[in-house]
């Protein structure tokens, strides 16, 4: 599963978890501190500490610090099915 390390109130964040829901992908977040100097745990995973910055496992892939570079990736890799452009939802 698609994994997005991340802040909650990054715009940049925001952008990328709109396309992951937009495109109906089922993913984790991987909530990383405010403070630049504690994320060990993205540095770690990847080698650096922006945010956001998506692991695919599947595809051994890691795109990091870069929202836009992570919505293309999304949309050529993913973008088949998803959730549609009604903008409601039908019940
Ligand atoms: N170029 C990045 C910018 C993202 C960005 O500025 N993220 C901030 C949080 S909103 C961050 O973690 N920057 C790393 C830092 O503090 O140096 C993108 O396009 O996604």
């Amino acid at each position: 599963m698609l994994e997005l390390y991340q802040i909650e109130e990054c715009p940049y964040c925001a952008r990328v978890r709109a396309k992951l829901t937009d495109l109906g992908i089922d993913y984790i977040i991987r909530n990383e501190p405010r403070d630049k100097s504690k994320r060990e745990r993205l540095e770690r995973v990847s080698g650096q500490r922006g945010v956001p910055t998506l692991v695919d496992p599947d595809r051994n892939v890691i795109i990091a610090d870069d929202d836009d570079a992570i919505i293309e990736y999304l949309e050529k890799h993913y973008g088949k099915g998803g959730s549609g452009d009604k903008g409601y939802c039908e019940i």
